[in-house]
């Protein structure tokens, strides 16, 4: 394949997602030359991936939507509490057209590689269509959760019938009418698709491998006098978004669930539970760093369980028994009710094993399972897999690979950037609070630092920008000493790596709040960059 020399930009950002789109419009709004580069056919990222049945979003719609314009906010009506993936999907589509972003962006296209060249301070692109760019930024709007983790099984490509990951669902629907069906994982996205395929399978055969507490979301239709109301508050949305812990409008307890007595505790999650969503997680403060505290909320949903599912074998296979929201907190409709039913089996594959996928099914270490169409909702390479998908070389030709997996661990500065790649920024990188906020809050606040940067750049004559070794050391460290005070450490997720064989295990979010992260941001670009490595070599252009 020849590779053209096509171009020369500003700026190369990857992902047409919430953070791609929100990227473009600000490096435009800045008179930058730009390029979105996006491997599906629409915008929409993680939201035109996942069109499995079910999907939905688990933060409230009215925070679930970008801030940086009013105008916008105003004309976009969510309908009901948690989006549905359409939904989101066309909230996109409908920013992309307002601000006439898709003629910026090359879709059907991936990036490959980017290597920077250090003689002439440029970025070089290259794409899976044989052509490249240069450009003198290169920005990741690659995502959290984009790299599908579809794991080795023994025998797939033999598989006879149809199967699909949840992460990368076709366009067309599938059709589960009158087929065996065996979804292998529950996590958030196995618990959302379950109870939807249950309704159309002939039958449905649940590989579970670790149980999961999952809260009923309780959604609802808004009324559109409540929406209006947010409308009118959109200070007060944008307030909420992005100068609370979360983001997202859920309040944090104020007191130990260890302060109030048994019965009271249970008045307490029962409310939060009859509620739905994440209220419940924040009950009390201290559910995610005191095992004892952890450990009344967990023998809760547990006691939840027992009561929903009516065989008792079933219900014992459901019981949960790491520390509850060590894994990703699940939101869910109807996820336990759904092995209720008659065309429903559970697998305990933890006990038995899968040994291998067979031309007619799956095949554990007892018996084997027939099967027309296998879902695999084994979740993603979290935080690193987006990057490593891509063959990015800094300084020296060293790869990000390399120089993130030779034995140590993931080190950036902020989550933003990294030593020895000048002028390549990451929007919700590794070590960044990135899942652990609300997605759009956080994409937001680390692009508007983005685009401030570059700002400061041009407007200060500096050609490359680069976050030094010391202080991709210290905030490493950091990151690491908040995770072990937590009890997420603890379990074995994605949020640790765990999940993806011979991955080397660190923990890839910050934990220590949005807003401590924010004001440290904040700090960083009124010191002049502290901790960066500015230097104002003119480059050709
Ligand atoms: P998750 O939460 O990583 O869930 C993946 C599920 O797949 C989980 O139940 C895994 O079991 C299971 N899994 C993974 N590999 C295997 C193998 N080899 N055998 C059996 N079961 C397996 O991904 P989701 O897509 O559901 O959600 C990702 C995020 O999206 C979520 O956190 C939200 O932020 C939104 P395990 O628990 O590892 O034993």
């Amino acid at each position: 394949m020849t590779v053209k020399q096509v171009d020369d930009l500003d700026a190369v950002v990857l992902g047409a997602g919430f953070s791609g789109l929100y990227m473009l419009y600000r490096l435009r709004e800045a008179g930058y030359t730009t390029r979105v580069v996006e491997a599906g056919d629409g915008v929409g990222g993680v939201w035109y991936w996942n069109r499995y049945p079910g999907a939905k979003c688990d933060i409230e719609s009215i925070y679930y939507n970008y801030t940086f314009s009013k105008e916008l906010y105003q004309e976009w009506t969510w309908t009901s509490k948690y989006p549905e993936q359409k939904e989101i999907l066309s909230y996109l589509n409908y920013v992309a057209d307002k601000f006439h972003l898709r003629k910026d962006i090359q879709f059907n296209t991936r990036i490959t590689a980017a290597h920077y060249d250090e003689a002439a301070n440029r970025w070089r692109v290259q794409m899976n269509d044989g052509t490249s760019v240069t450009a003198k930024f290169f920005i990741s709007g690659a995502g959290c959760l984009s790299a599908a983790n579809l794991p080795n099984f023994k025998g797939l490509d033999r598989f006879k019938g149809d199967w699909y990951h949840t992460g990368k669902w076709p366009q067309e629907k599938v059709d589960f009418r009158g087929k065996r069906v065996g979804v292998i994982g529950n996590g958030s996205s196995g618990v959302q698709a379950i109870p939807e395929i249950a309704k159309e399978a002939e039958h449905l055969t649940v590989f579970q491998r670790t149980p999961q507490y999952t809260i009923p979301a309780r959604n609802y239709l808004y009324d559109p006098a409540f929406v209006q109301k947010t409308k009118n508050n959109y200070e007060q949305i944008k307030r909420i978004m992005h100068e609370t812990p979360t983001g997202n409008g859920i309040q944090f307890g104020q007191v130990s669930a260890l302060e109030d007595s048994p019965e009271e505790r249970i008045k307490v999650y029962e409310k939060a539970w009859q509620e739905g969503g994440f209220a419940f997680t924040s009950t009390y403060n201290d559910l995610f760093t005191n095992e004892e505290a952890n450990k009344t909320a967990s023998d809760f949903i547990r006691s939840k369980i027992r009561e929903t599912v009516k065989n008792p074998e079933t219900a014992e296979k459901l019981l949960p028994n790491y520390l509850f929201g060590t894994k990703r907190p699940i939101l869910d409709t109807g996820y336990y009710e759904t092995f209720n039913r008659d065309n429903v089996t559970l697998v305990d594959v933890k006990k038995s094993p899968v040994e291998e996928i067979t031309p007619n099914g799956l095949r554990t270490s007892e018996e084997e399972h027939e099967l027309d169409i296998l879902v695999f909702a084994t979740g993603y390479d979290g935080m690193t897999g987006p990057l490593f998908k891509i063959d990015i070389r800094g300084r020296d030709g060293v790869s990000l690979k390399e120089k993130w997996e030779d034995g140590a661990s993931v080190r950036t500065y902020l989550g933003l950037a990294t030593a020895g790649f000048p002028n390549f920024f990451m929007i919700t990188g590794p070590e960044s609070p990135s899942v652990l906020v609300n997605m759009p809050t956080a994409i937001e606040q680390h692009i508007d630092w983005i685009a401030d940067c570059l700002e400061y750049m041009s407007q200060n004559g500096v050609e490359t920008m680069e976050a030094s070794r010391e202080a991709e050391e210290e905030w490493s460290r950091h990151c690491r000493e908040v995770a072990e005070m937590t009890l997420y450490v603890k379990t074995d997720s994605w949020y640790t790596g765990a999940n993806i064989e011979g991955k080397p295990r660190s923990f890839l979010i910050y934990l220590g709040g949005f807003l401590n992260y924010k004001q440290k941001c904040n700090e960083v670009a009124d010191s002049g960059y502290e901790g960066f490595t500015l230097s104002g070599v003119k480059t050709i252009k």
